[in-house]
């Protein structure tokens, strides 16, 4: 009866000091790690690709990882409260306003930016230009939207969007555009639209973005709307349109950047350190789509594949913060 005691204190100083055997011989970054960081997978392609790369370079460090489905309205509580740590593709073009306003807040932390360059805006087949001549010009689009009508839109142009906010409605109004909005509900419904349209041999515009895999298959353009001011969204007076906001584009160089949990660097150094050193060009991220929409695998195999044919590119990422003390 009294040997239960001795037995148990025993298996309690084994269990202290594999730990501390551990202390001593592991790199910091395996230690303290019960707590997973989270990666958020949002919907569309390159993002999902780039979210299992990093969970993949964090996992080979000894970190537990979770991937984490979250639409980019969820994303932003989610990282401000710790639910959530890492988003690997914020866009200037549709998260710029809320992403500035939350990193000046101490909110979330910038994790730094690509050297890739972006655009996020309406985007039609080369195609399109034979029946709507004055393309890419947005005078053009207003001109002949009855080229861009379906049976059911009574004469008006149709843009199709897609599941992430932007005020297109806002747009139409202020440039007097004569279309109507198509919302989808999944991004890659987009591509299906866009298939559809180009068998038919039917113009269209649609939402679409550089860097993507739409580039290499497609031969298209974005429309050159008014260019891009902060002061188009704010104030009505700026611009073509006196009484009305929003009568210009989205951002043609636009950025993108790494937001994440602003408790990461502390909690995870190397994991922060790898976050903020990574870094893209246009190629990089066009490639973690088309890998997956035209080569046909899956996001995991895609991501595999992805770091075998960047390994020189990550392998820098690889900072002093993940080699231990
Ligand atoms: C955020 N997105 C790349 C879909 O425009």
């Amino acid at each position: 009866m009294q040997q239960v005691a001795p037995t148990h204190n025993d298996s309690k100083f084994l269990k202290c000091a594999y730990l501390c055997v551990l202390l001593l011989v592991c790199p910091s970054s395996l230690l303290a790690q019960d707590k997973p960081i989270r990666i958020i997978t949002n919907n569309w392609t390159s993002q999902i690709v780039l979210a299992h790369v990093v969970a993949r370079l964090f996992r080979d460090q000894g970190y537990a990882v979770e991937l984490l489905p979250l639409t980019i309205d969820q994303q932003w509580g989610a990282l401000a409260y710790g639910y959530a740590h890492v988003q690997v593709e914020v866009w200037e073009g549709t998260m710029a306003d809320i992403f500035d306003r939350m990193v000046a807040e101490g909110a979330i932390a910038d994790a730094g930016q690509y050297r890739a360059l972006t655009r996020e805006d309406w985007w039609f087949p080369a195609y399109a230009k034979a029946r709507c001549p004055g393309l890419p010009d947005w005078q053009a689009l207003r001109d002949c939207a009855a080229q861009f009508s379906l049976p059911d839109s009574e004469g008006e142009g149709v843009y199709f969007a897609g599941p992430w906010e932007k005020p297109d409605e806002a747009r139409i109004r202020a440039l007097n555009l004569g279309f109507q909005i198509r919302l989808l509900e999944r991004g890659d419904d987009l591509w299906v639209e866009l298939e559809k349209a180009v068998t038919a041999n039917r113009p269209i515009v649609l939402f679409n973005w550089t860097p993507n895999w739409v580039e290499s298959v497609f031969p298209g353009e974005f429309v050159e709307f008014p260019d891009y001011h902060p002061d188009c969204e704010t104030d009505p007076t700026w611009g073509q349109n006196p009484d009305f906001s929003y009568d210009c584009g989205n951002p043609k160089n636009g950025w993108l950047k790494k937001a994440a949990w602003s408790g990461m660097e502390e909690q995870w150094p190397c994991a922060w350190q790898i976050l903020k050193a990574m870094n893209m060009d246009n190629a990089h991220i066009a490639k973690a789509a088309a890998l997956v929409d035209v080569d046909g695998l899956s996001v995991q195999e895609a991501a595999e594949r992805w770091l075998e044919l960047h390994q020189p590119l990550w392998t820098g990422w690889i900072g002093e913060e993940c080699r231990g003390e």
